[in-house]
């Protein structure tokens, strides 16, 4: 990329000159329709409301909180063209949780939804402009937006300076900021969309991620904006929901998660996944039983993939005949990955160890001493347990915190997962390991049952006896609780964390 280089210019004034003013570009199932043309004008005005009327300069940060809809889609541009850094937050946050990306980020405006701003008035924002879009109000900054001549110049920022902080949802503890340049935001596109999705302008994109995560960020903004294509944004959805409307608005490439596939088979809705091009499954592990039994009802290959926020978005995966059912795929050309054995040195073929990865997106936090444990010599070592076979292709294992070593055997959480969901009575599980005299750990599930099945003694030696014919014995759960949900974070994954101490682990 050039030494300077302004992402939002890319994605959006050169896309209008590449693509046509006229270009279909964002979609509501409610029929909102924004040509290309529509962005660019919003989108500067937005820049021009930040700089004239609020004050903005170049490197100061301004909070998104939203749902994913067009507005949110031309207010992150516009303070990307205003020379601005965007911190992503999710606008299911809390007061508490919004005041610790302020206090770690500290933004001088921030803009929300009309509809989540009272909660975030409730967190520590004293020093902050505070501006939302989609009411009435005089203020609001669609109506301020209009009064502008849509006319803007857009700051030529650095490759690298910095264009959005993204807050991991960690685990435990205090989230640890993300930082991106602008021509990462560029990079993804050019290698996992380029390399696996080859998006083209006709493409119809959609999914279920929030836009603050940044898997829905590439994939329903940054990745559609870098080829032309158009993007069907739907602000809450339940899987059939998403998958009618896919065949509604003639969807052609989908991101969403595993459970989301599940779901929509297990309710007989397949078939509006039919004009999919082009499926993303990721944010979760993709069990081989799940990837086939997609396609064999839709004849899909999903597309796996791993990606984080630390590295944008997805390293590793593989598309058509590259695809090896229950593997992750092999490394984005661009990204190099492997697996570190418990001395930090290059596993063999097949060994268990910490998956790592290097590339043009990452890793690099604002300000975190936790940067050293992350990352060494530029390599990001992630939590996640994979093999490397003898072809390149990785094999996911467990979180490595979801390794549960029982009696001396290693049993990956998911592994027990995987088989738990393959029982027509099992909606889906979470498998932790509890503390144990005898055995130092044993596997404990939690199960959520499909409605109206009734979760006893009988219910439960029938799982345990399910899960010894479909894997090693020794993996089955000793320990099953009927859970009526999971405990999911922001961005719909399952937190472990909270069974492990719900179990007074
Ligand atoms: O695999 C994930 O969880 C992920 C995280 C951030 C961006 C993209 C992806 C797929």
């Amino acid at each position: 990329y050039p030494e300077f280089l302004n992402a939002a210019t890319v994605l959006m004034d050169d896309a209008v000159e590449k693509f046509g003013a006229d270009a279909p570009c964002l979609l509501t199932p409610g029929g909102v329709s924004w040509t290309y043309g529509t962005l660019l004008t919003k989108s500067n005005q937005v820049a021009q409301v930040l700089t004239e009327d609020l004050g903005l300069v170049a490197g100061n940060r301004v909070l998104l909180r939203g749902p994913n809809n067009p507005w949110l889609v031309a207010c992150w541009l516009g303070v990307l063209k205003a020379g601005g850094v965007v911190v992503t937050t999710m606008h299911a946050l809390r007061a508490a949780e919004i005041s610790d990306v302020i206090a770690l980020t500290q933004p001088s405006i921030a803009i929300s939804d009309h509809r989540f701003v009272d909660e975030l008035l409730q967190a520590s924002v004293e020093n902050i402009t505070i501006v939302s879009y989609g009411s009435d109000d005089a203020g609001d900054l669609v109506t301020r937006s209009e009064a502008k001549s849509g006319v803007f110049e857009n700051v030529l920022t650095a490759a690298d300076d910095v264009a959005l902080l993204g807050p991991t949802s960690g685990t435990t503890g205090k989230p640890k900021i993300t930082m991106h340049f602008h021509r990462d935001i560029l990079a993804n596109a050019d290698t996992f969309a380029l390399s696996i999705l080859k998006p083209v302008p006709e493409d119809v994109f959609a999914g279920s991620p929030p836009l603050a995560f940044t898997f829905g960020l590439g994939g329903l903004v940054v990745f559609p904006l870098r080829f032309g294509a158009s993007v069907l944004l739907t602000e809450r959805t339940t899987p059939v929901e998403l998958a009618e409307l896919c065949s509604a608005f003639k969807v052609t490439v989908l991101f969403t998660a595993p459970t989301a596939y599940r779901a929509i088979l297990r309710e007989g809705k397949g078939n509006h996944l039919k004009g999919i091009r082009r499926a993303v499954s990721a944010g979760e592990h993709l069990p081989a039983s799940v990837w086939q039994e997609v396609f064999e009802q839709t004849g899909l290959k999903l597309i796996n993939g791993i990606g984080s926020t630390e590295m944008l978005h997805v390293f590793i995966s593989a598309a058509d005949d590259d695809i090896r059912p229950g593997a992750t795929g092999r490394a984005i050309p661009g990204f190099r990955a492997t697996v570190l054995d418990d001395e930090g040195n290059v596993a063999a073929p097949n060994q268990l160890g910490r998956l790592a990865v290097i590339g043009p997106t990452g890793c690099k936090y604002l300000k975190d001493d936790r940067q050293l444990n992350y990352v060494t010599n530029g390599w990001n070592v992630t939590g996640d347990t994979f093999r490397q076979d003898e072809d390149g292709y990785f094999w996911y294992e467990a979180r490595s915190d979801s390794m549960i070593v029982s009696s001396g055997y290693n049993i990956g959480a998911p592994e027990v997962e995987a088989a738990l969901g393959q029982h027509a009575d099992v909606v889906e599980s979470a498998v932790i390991g509890k503390p144990d005299d005898e055995r130092g750990n044993i596997v404990s599930a939690f199960v959520v049952l499909r409605e109206g099945v009734v979760g006893d003694a009988a219910k439960r030696k029938e799982l345990q006896d399910f899960v010894k014919q479909t894997i090693a014995p020794y993996k089955y759960p000793r320990d099953v609780n009927f859970v009526t949900q999971l405990p999911r974070n922001h961005s719909g994954k399952i937190q472990h964390f909270h069974l492990r101490n719900q179990s007074n682990v």
